[in-house]
């Protein structure tokens, strides 16, 4: 079965269960009611909501620990300890990205198997970095703005070309603004 399909069977069953419900309060509506049977519901309908709110509670503090608890973005404040630390410009319309260590102006060569710290700027407009994998799927992305450093850090575990995208329109150059790195396996790793 589609999954659309199991969708629309779920909405159908949810929206015909309301109706039912409806039509039960309809016809019992004009029905006198015995007061022990009614204090008796009063009471049901009391421990059915305390139930309810304990299942939602729940069902929230689960939910949010399994969408939070490996929380993407790391602390900006301190240091990260990477071993490898690239420095990330974006303007109008091209990156730069520098490491420590290796000349500036020969692509960027990464090794797999550590942290890489990327700490993104912009020198003029906000640009949006993003790293594409060499799948072509994208595996972290930050804000490049100015006078603000984003860091982010991403330990890679796949050899290739990595891809560097803009993903904010940042003016008639932002289509071409791409740039790439290298990522080889680590020495001994
Ligand atoms: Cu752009």
């Amino acid at each position: 079965m589609p999954f659309q399909d199991i969708i629309w069977a779920i909405a159908m069953t949810g929206m015909g269960l309301v109706a039912l419900v409806f039509v039960y309060v309809i016809v019992n509506a004009g029905k006198a009611v015995d007061p022990a049977a009614g204090s008796r519901t009063q009471a049901r309908i009391a421990s059915l909501r305390k139930g309810l709110f304990g299942l939602l509670l729940l069902i929230f503090v689960g939910a949010s620990w399994a969408t939070l608890h490996r929380f993407p973005i790391p602390r900006q404040d301190t240091s990260l300890q990477a071993s490898q630390v690239v420095d990330v410009l974006g303007r109008q319309w091209s990156w730069q990205m520098s490491m420590q260590g290796q000349q500036s102006g020969s692509t960027l060569q990464l090794a797999s198997g550590s942290p890489v710290e990327f700490r993104v700027t912009s020198a003029d407009v906000n640009h949006g970095f993003a790293i594409y994998d060499p799948d072509g799927r994208i595996v972290i992305q930050t804000q490049a703005m100015p006078d603000y450093t984003n860091k982010i850090l991403y330990t890679f575990t796949k050899p290739g070309t990595y891809k560097v995208m803009c993903l904010e329109y940042c003016g008639l150059g932002h289509a071409p603004m791409v740039t790439s790195f290298e990522v080889a396996k680590a020495a001994g790793g």
